[in-house]
């Protein structure tokens, strides 16, 4: 089973590294932490096809001081996996499905208490947060990554459950964020929130979706508020009947639900799209009466372990995502919309970032990792089981549509990329990129460091692991400035 091999086989075990070994220099200049949230099985799961989705939780930490990195790496602590260190075995079974659980721990009617919170951080006024998007956020102590509990906003924050990506206002500071299935199982519930600088619900929207799906990103504009509905389905009798969370019905449309930020439920418009996937956005802007949304987008189901409801194979071929652009007119008398690749034939890996600085405004540059197959492989060292590897950072010009690269090396493969502005008034895309890359000749982590204005240059540091991490899925740079890390 490949999720259990290499660098996909469980780290089990908790990390502190005092000073971590460094090729090259890191940037004068670069104080924060990098701070990453990804999963690992404390115990194997009980189904060999169960997603990835359900490890648990895992919360690690690059700290950069002057020149210097440590590393941690803790367990979130969630009552799940507390439950399964008691009993010394897996008591959970498929992705997001109580019924498929032992009773004892099972929580039908509160299902967001098992949650693994094994998919995003999130630091907002002055808190760290593990998040995923079944549950609500889980305070994290930012110093040492002992779990909190949690966190309801002093009880202003009524859904269920809170996406793994909440989107922070650059002019506002707010925090502007939603949970679905936001009251149960299967609900057909969409509760938005704004959440204000210093923590408090300032606004909740309560929303109808057309039908129950994975609405994992959206997007936010200075004006709207963007949410994807498309292909992954689930209902009460499919959990009932101990099945995985989601299937994938190539039938259902997909929609694209638009809400002013300060509107109200009867205020959303759904614009009808073709049948696609957006698990993950660039960004998005409001244009006089238009909405633009830039992302990377696949034309079917993009994750092999969410079976397919008519029964069809899963083809990594169809599954790739492309970078696309959707425009919506507000003032249209119909429900559609239009969409353009901007990189045609262009696959890219649907972990993306922009310039946070310009969230909801206009944006010239997105950054994703992909497979640039021009560059050398070094099979020998790398193991013949890997087919293509993300070796390399995009940096793609949403205006002129050229793109610039780094090229990670012939034995490294790339997780997500993360945009770091070079201080705090540089222009758009000045700065540098991070990241962390498995490194397949050594079996180690690496945290790569290069100049997003010469990426063909290479890294100008890397942050050396002395083992292999377990796998992150998102991670984020915050700066001295937002939170004290120790
Ligand atoms: C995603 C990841 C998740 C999840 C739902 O990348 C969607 C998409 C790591 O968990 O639960
Ligand atoms: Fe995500």
């Amino acid at each position: 089973m490949s999720q259990m091999s290499d660098f996909f086989a469980p780290q089990a075990f908790e990390a502190n590294v005092a000073e971590c070994p460094v090729e090259g220099k890191i940037p004068p200049g670069l104080n924060g932490a990098f701070v990453r949230v990804g999963g690992d099985w404390a115990y194997a799961p009980k189904h060999a096809d169960d997603s990835v989705f359900n490890q648990d939780g895992y919360v690690s930490r690059f700290r950069f001081r002057d020149g210097k990195v440590s590393y941690k790496g803790r367990w979130v602590e969630t009552e799940r996996y507390r439950n399964n260190r008691a009993a010394g075995r897996q008591l959970y079974g498929y992705y997001r499905n109580p019924y498929d659980c032992e009773p004892a721990v099972a929580h039908v009617a509160e299902p967001w208490r098992n949650t693994a919170a094994n998919t995003s951080v999130e630091v907002h006024a002055g808190r760290l947060f593990a998040l995923k998007e079944d549950a609500r956020p889980i305070e994290i102590d930012p110093i040492t990554l002992e779990t909190r509990g949690f966190h309801d906003f002093d009880g202003g924050y009524s859904s269920q459950t809170f996406t793994a990506h909440p989107k922070i206002d650059p002019v506002t500071g707010e925090m502007l964020t939603f949970g679905y299935e936001a009251t149960g199982l299967a609900s057909d519930d969409l509760f938005f929130y704004v959440i204000d600088r210093a923590g408090r619900v300032t606004r909740e929207t309560r929303l109808k979706v057309p039908y129950v799906s994975m609405i994992h990103d959206w997007a936010i504009t200075e004006k709207h508020v963007i949410f994807p509905v498309f292909g992954y389905v689930t209902d009460m009798e499919r959990l009932q009947a101990g099945k995985i969370h989601w299937t994938w019905d190539s039938t259902v449309p997909t929609w694209y639900g638009i809400l002013p930020r300060d509107g109200e439920a009867r205020d959303v418009r759904w614009f009808k799209g073709p049948n696609r996937a957006i698990v993950h956005t660039f960004n998005a802007r409001t244009v006089g009466d238009t909405v633009i949304l830039e992302a990377p987008i696949f034309e079917t189901n993009p994750f092999p372990f969410f079976p397919f409801a008519d029964g069809s194979k899963w083809d990594p071929v169809k599954s790739r995502s492309l970078i696309r652009r959707l425009t919506f007119d507000l003032n249209s008398k119909d429900d559609g919309c239009s969409e353009e690749v901007l990189f045609p034939g262009q696959a890219v890996v649907d972990l993306g970032r922009v310039d946070e600085r310009f969230m909801g405004r206009d944006t010239r540059y997105a950054y994703t990792s992909f497979n640039d197959d021009t560059k050398p492989l070094d099979r020998d060292r790398v193991g013949t089981g890997v087919r293509r590897i993300t070796n390399s950072y995009g940096i793609f010009d949403l205006k002129d549509r050229t793109m610039r690269s780094f090229f990670a090396g012939p034995t490294h493969a790339l997780q997500e990329v993360t945009f770091i502005p070079r201080h705090a008034g540089a222009d758009e895309g000045d700065g540098w990129l991070l990241g962390t890359a498995s490194n397949y000749a050594e079996m180690r982590t690496e945290l790569v460091i290069v100049d997003a204005l010469h990426p063909e240059d290479g890294a100008v540091a890397r942050v050396i692991l002395p083992f292999r991490s377990n796998v992150q899925v998102h991670g984020r740079w915050y700066g001295d400035d937002q939170l004290d890390f120790g």
